[in-house]
This record gives C-alpha cells, sequence and structure tokens, in this order.
C-alpha cells in the first residue's frame, strides 16, 4: 500500500489503492515518470515552430540566448503563451460550434428529440443580439438567431456580437488597445499566422492577438454554447445532487458519461430512463441503471437534470477501478488516452462518440445530432449488454456527498429579490455594506503536479472565511462541492458573519456551482450585471472580484485565464505558469496588463498565498471605491424612505 496522500478527498485515495492493487496505471504513476520535468518546457523557453530547431533559450545566461532565426525567449514565450490562448479557444468554440448547428438544426425541426426549452431566454438573447422578436413566432426567432450565432465564426470585421453584453468602457478599452475580437475563427488563425516561423517577434503585440483570440472565446464561443444550450436545454436553476464515486449503484448498470457537449448527453439522460431499456436492463439481472457524469459533461446533466457526478479530471480512471462502469460514453476534451489501457483489468467498455476524438482499443458510435435518440439508445444498450462481462471484485467506495447546483446568471438574479425586485443591485448593495467583502471566481482543472483537490477547497474555504461570495465552473466546482462547501449548511461552519447572514437570508449556498467551463461565460454576464447595477464603478476592473483557476492543466484553462483578465479580473493561478522565462513577458502579464486590459495575471504557490492575494486586491478595490469600512445595517422607517425618494 503507498503511504502518499495522493487526494485530499478520502475516497479518490481509497480507489487509488484499489487501482494500484489491480495492477491498474492510474495518471499519478504517469506523472512520476515524467519527473524530472524539463526546465526549459516549464519557463516557457523551448521552441519548436520550425525544423531549424528545436531551440532552446538558456536560463542562466551562460549558453545561447537565441534560437536559430534569432527568436530571443521573450519571442518564444509570448508565441507559446498565444498558442496555448489558441488551443483553448479553439476547443470552446468549436463546443460553441457545434452547439450552434444543433440549435440550427432543432429549430428548423431537422433535429428530433431536440426542442427550445426556454423561450423566455430565446427573446432576451435574441433581442441582446439585436434580433427583432416582437410578434414573431419563436420558430423565426430561433432561427434567425441560430444563423447569427454560426456566423460569428467566420466573421471577418466587425465586432462578435455577444461583445456588446459588456460595460461600455470596457468595449472601449478593447478598441482602444485593438484586441477587439472581429469574428472567433479568425483570431485563432491569426494566433496561428503570427506565431510562425518569421512573422510577429514583438512580446507585447504578439500577447494582443492572444487577448483578441480570448475574448473571442469568452465573449463568443464559450458565450454562444452557454446561451444557446440554456435556450435549448432549459436554463438551470438550483437542484440537489450528489457527488464523488460512491454515487454508482453495483446492482445497476452504470453508465458514465466524460467530455464536454450536453447534446448527447442531453439524449442519454433520457434514454437511461426509457421503460425498453430499463426492461432490457433487468433482463440482463441489473436493477436498474445509473446514469452518472466525470467533468464537465457532468455539469451539464447536473446542473439541468440533477444527475449525481461521479467525479472530476483525476478521478475518471478511479471510477473504471471499481469494476462497475459498464460504459463510459466519451465525447471531446479532459479524456485521458490511458483510459483505454485499463481494458485489461475491468471490463468497462469507453466509447467514442466524436469523429473529432477517437481512441484506439475504444469502441465507436458515432453521434449524429439528426437522430439522436436513436443513438443515445444504442449507446445505453451497449453498456447494458456488457453488464454481465463483469469481472472480478466490486470496490464501490461508500463516500458521496450532497450538493446544491444550478446557479446561472438568471437565477442569480432572481434569488436576489424575485421576478419582480430581481436585480444585481441586491448583490451590490450587500458589497457596499460590507456583508458580502467582494466575490471571487474559482474555476478550473485539476492537475497531478499538487495534491488533488486540495487547493481548491483551501483557497475557497479561506475566501469564504472572510466573507468572500465564490462562484464556481469546472473540476473546481467538482472538487468543493466533495468537500462540502456547496450546500446552504456550509455557510454557518465555513463562512464569515456577513456572508452567512447573506446565505441565511437567501437560503443559498456561499459558494455557487455555475457550470462547466465554457459557463465561465455566465461569470462574465454576472460581472457586467454588476457593473450595470451601480454603486461599484463603471468598469469591470472597478469591481471587488478576483479569479482563481489554482489546479489549471489544460490550455483551455489558459484562454479562459486571458478573457477573463482582459475583461478586467485580476486573476491567480496555482501550479506555476510557463512564462517566468522571458522577465518582459512576465512583466506585461504580471504587471502593465493592469492599465492595457484593467486585470492582470498573478501566480500563486499554496493556497493561503492565493486566497491572501485575491483578498488583498478585493480589499484595495474596496478601498479605491471608498466602501473599506463594513458599514452598519441602517433601517428606515417611512419618513426616511420618503427622503430617499
Ligand atoms: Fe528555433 Fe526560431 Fe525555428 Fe523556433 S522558429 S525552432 S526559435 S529557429
Ligand atoms: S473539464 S478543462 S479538467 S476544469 Fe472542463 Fe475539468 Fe479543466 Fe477539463
Amino acid at each position: 500500500m503507498s503511504e502518499k496522500k495522493w487526494s485530499v478527498d478520502p475516497v479518490t485515495n481509497e480507489l487509488y489503492e484499489v487501482a494500484c492493487a489491480e495492477g491498474m496505471e492510474t495518471v499519478w504513476e504517469r506523472h512520476q515518470e515524467q519527473e524530472p520535468r524539463c526546465g526549459f518546457g516549464e519557463l516557457g523557453i523551448c521552441c519548436r515552430n520550425c525544423f531549424m530547431g528545436p531551440c532552446r533559450i538558456d536560463p542562466f545566461g551562460e549558453g545561447a540566448q537565441k534560437g536559430v532565426c534569432g527568436a530571443t525567449a521573450d519571442t518564444i514565450v509570448a508565441r507559446n503563451f498565444i498558442r496555448m490562448v489558441a488551443g483553448g479557444a479553439a476547443a470552446h468554440s468549436d463546443h460553441g460550434r457545434d452547439v450552434a448547428t444543433t440549435f440550427l438544426a432543432a429549430a428548423k425541426g431537422e433535429a428530433a428529440g431536440y426542442e427550445i426549452k426556454d423561450e423566455r431566454k430565446l427573446h432576451q438573447v435574441a433581442a441582446q443580439a439585436g434580433i427583432e422578436t416582437e410578434g414573431r413566432d419563436n420558430k423565426d426567432i430561433a432561427i434567425e438567431l441560430g444563423e447569427l450565432a454560426l456566423s460569428q465564426f467566420g466573421q471577418q470585421e466587425g465586432e462578435v456580437v455577444f461583445t456588446n453584453m459588456a460595460p461600455e468602457s470596457v468595449r472601449a478599452r478593447w478598441r482602444r488597445e485593438g484586441i477587439m475580437p472581429r469574428g472567433i475563427d479568425r483570431e485563432i488563425v491569426e494566433i496561428m499566422h503570427r506565431t510562425h516561423i518569421g512573422v510577429d517577434t514583438d512580446a507585447d503585440n504578439i500577447l494582443r492577438q492572444g487577448s483578441r483570440a480570448a475574448l473571442g472565446d469568452g465573449w463568443g464561443g464559450s458565450m454562444i454554447a452557454t446561451e444557446l444550450q440554456d435556450i435549448l436545454f432549459g436554463t438551470p436553476r438550483p437542484l440537489t445532487a450528489e457527488v464523488n464515486l460512491g454515487v454508482l449503484e453495483p446492482e445497476n448498470v452504470n453508465v458514465v458519461v466524460h467530455g464536454h457537449e450536453p447534446a448527447l448527453s442531453e439524449m442519454i439522460v433520457v434514454a437511461a430512463n426509457d421503460p425498453e431499456m430499463l426492461k432490457l436492463a433487468e433482463e440482463q439481472g441489473a436493477k436498474g441503471i445509473t446514469l452518472a457524469g466525470i467533468c464537465c459533461t457532468a455539469n451539464e446533466i447536473l446542473m439541468r437534470h440533477g444527475i449525481p457526478v461521479a467525479g472530476n479530471f483525476l478521478q475518471q480512471e478511479l471510477a473504471l477501478a471499481t469494476g462497475v462502469v459498464d460504459a463510459m460514453i466519451v465525447d471531446v476534451q479532459c479524456i485521458m488516452p490511458g483510459l483505454t489501457d485499463s481494458k485489461d483489468c475491468v471490463h468497462s467498455k469507453i466509447v467514442t462518440t466524436s469523429p473529432k476524438a477517437k481512441f484506439p482499443g475504444a469502441m465507436h458510435i458515432q453521434f449524429d445530432e439528426h437522430n439522436a435518440l436513436e443513438t443515445a439508445k444504442e449507446i445505453v444498450k451497449t453498456a447494458i449488454l456488457n453488464y454481465k462481462n463483469r469481472r472480478g471484485a466490486v470496490r464501490v467506495p461508500k463516500g458521496k456527498t450532497e450538493l446544491v447546483a444550478g446557479f446561472s446568471t438568471e437565477y442569480i438574479q432572481y434569488m436576489l429579490g424575485g421576478h419582480f425586485r430581481g436585480d444585481y443591485w441586491v448583490l451590490n448593495d450587500n458589497i457596499i455594506s460590507g456583508r458580502i467583502r467582494g466575490v471571487a471566481g474559482v474555476v478550473g482543472c485539476n492537475n497531478p503536479k499538487v495534491i488533488h483537490d486540495q487547493l481548491h477547497v483551501d483557497v475557497v474555504k479561506e475566501l469564504i472565511s472572510n466573507d468572500i461570495l465564490v462562484a464556481q465552473t469546472g473540476c473546481s466546482a467538482i472538487a468543493c462541492a466533495k468537500a462540502g462547501l456547496l450546500v446552504p449548511e456550509a455557510a454557518l461552519e465555513y463562512a464569515g458573519p456577513g456572508l452567512t447572514e447573506v446565505c441565511e437570508t437567501t437560503g443559498m449556498p456561499p459558494v455557487l456551482h455555475a457550470g462547466s467551463c465554457v459557463d465561465n461565460s455566465r461569470i462574465l454576464a454576472v460581472l457586467s450585471r454588476m457593473v450595470q447595477a451601480g454603486g461599484l464603478g463603471e468598469d469591470i476592473s472597478d469591481l471587488p472580484v478576483a479569479g482563481a483557476a489554482p489546479e489549471w492543466m489544460s490550455e483551455k484553462a489558459i484562454s479562459i485565464g486571458e478573457y477573463v483578465v482582459a475583461s478586467g479580473v485580476y486573476t491567480v493561478f496555482g501550479v506555476g505558469l510557463p512564462v517566468t522565462g522571458s522577465p518582459v513577458v512576465s512583466e506585461l502579464l504580471f504587471e502593465r496588463y493592469a492599465e492595457t486590459r484593467g486585470g492582470r495575471w498573478a501566480v500563486a504557490p499554496d493556497a493561503r498565498t492565493m486566497a491572501a492575494m485575491m483578498i488583498d486586491h478585493i480589499n484595495e478595490r474596496r478601498g479605491t471605491l471608498g466602501i473599506e469600512e463594513k458599514k452598519e445595517r441602517v433601517l428606515f422607517d417611512m419618513a426616511a424612505r420618503r427622503e430617499l425618494a
């Protein structure tokens, strides 16, 4: 048995030992095999953008200070950084494109099983996009919205339409700095062009293109994904569910969905409840069908249906180690290639569904949105028929935790005052009065370089104990849910007195689950509405808010970080950032961005420092706004109210 603790989550540690005993290789062994890491890569100073290289810069100043072409560390680091932005923005935006395609097919009646679920949001989003809604048929509005959304990817000039949700001061800055995105795909392509050998060499100019592509992700590709998914599948509202590997049911057929795009998983939800499928499961000797999720697919169907979450990024292989996963259905992003290696130890079938992501050793059942329910049934049937092939011991741990999820931008507004009085002013008022010190977005992945989930949980506990309301997405939300922070009672145990008071009044948890990685666009929308509501400055950068990705690992996290920073938010990353090989790029990202982007990047070595940096920033913003002192609550009588009016 290993002595080392891999996770703060006991369930993960337990399953890790099981996996080792079964001879299953996991991410942690592969991580150790990679040690020591390449120092050039960690600093961002290696380049293989052409085959005169690969080239690397000596960080100690003794060896080569330029690549063969003459590129310096500053050029190489800046190019590498924005190529990460391109990868992340492409992933999110391609997700958005697929959603828009399905949305348009559904609007035209060409995608059986999909329909407009949220008409109110259809009208609101269409109006935001400048589409006439008055007196028009929903079908016509939806077709026009779907076509407009799709056009944003190939748009060559102008401004990506949903950037119009941002406050005017922010948009003016984007125009002034030359970082307003013109079209979603265009900015990603331009990154690849500019970082080709012999094109852009100036670090500042290179980073500007990174910001422009990242903004095209946050306010374009990701925003389109979130908004159209809400219209098509329903805008989330709070619901309770369970999280961790203990949600798997040994006596049921267990189907685990993993990846990012909800178009298929929405249909798997329907198929798993189909009487024909349930009957087939019984015929195979199972008591029923359990559906659970991993990573962001989990967050999507959790937010809309309360489907349990089996785990986050580093738990995907451990889910198979339970011996009861009859099929793991994957689509795109964050799916470890190592999953298919487990087939020698467990019976689980890995089913790929996207033509963009096939895995040697996996079974492929291609998803087609025009025939979605039939595909979903075929997949569920594959899992059911695999139930009888189980072999070896069943190792489902007992651990699972309750959580509340479903905090969409719209619901947060409603929660703060109902349909008629609901307004972000209520949140701002709580911030001005000091009951809530500020708001933090804590998001992102897991990374085996640090103890699984620990940074997420420790940072969030520290923030809420300082009366900072936390909004979460992605694997970070799953981490804190497992730690019991996403229930209203967590306020009593962990939150400061002001935040506890607000949580008790509204019944909300101190940590709000806002969805998947593309749903970080919800956080952008919340920030815009906070500025609109007034009292906290004119710009997102004026707000007492901060962001963090404590255990990031993916290119998507870099794109998210860049668009959040370029929207005006101070953002701290854990684990390190591969830019420190260039003093010029470091100075731009960590300091000068504050003037040109409104927000800036920071890196923290541990949870306590990360939380302290965020709190210091929030306090500093409160000072600038003149609200640093916690104000006493004032009870108004009628005379005082008249005076106010
Ligand atoms: Fe080397 Fe320049 Fe080619 Fe990069 S682009 S590999 S630094 S020669
Ligand atoms: S799934 S991008 S590991 S958050 Fe969105 Fe989790 Fe990070 Fe993937």
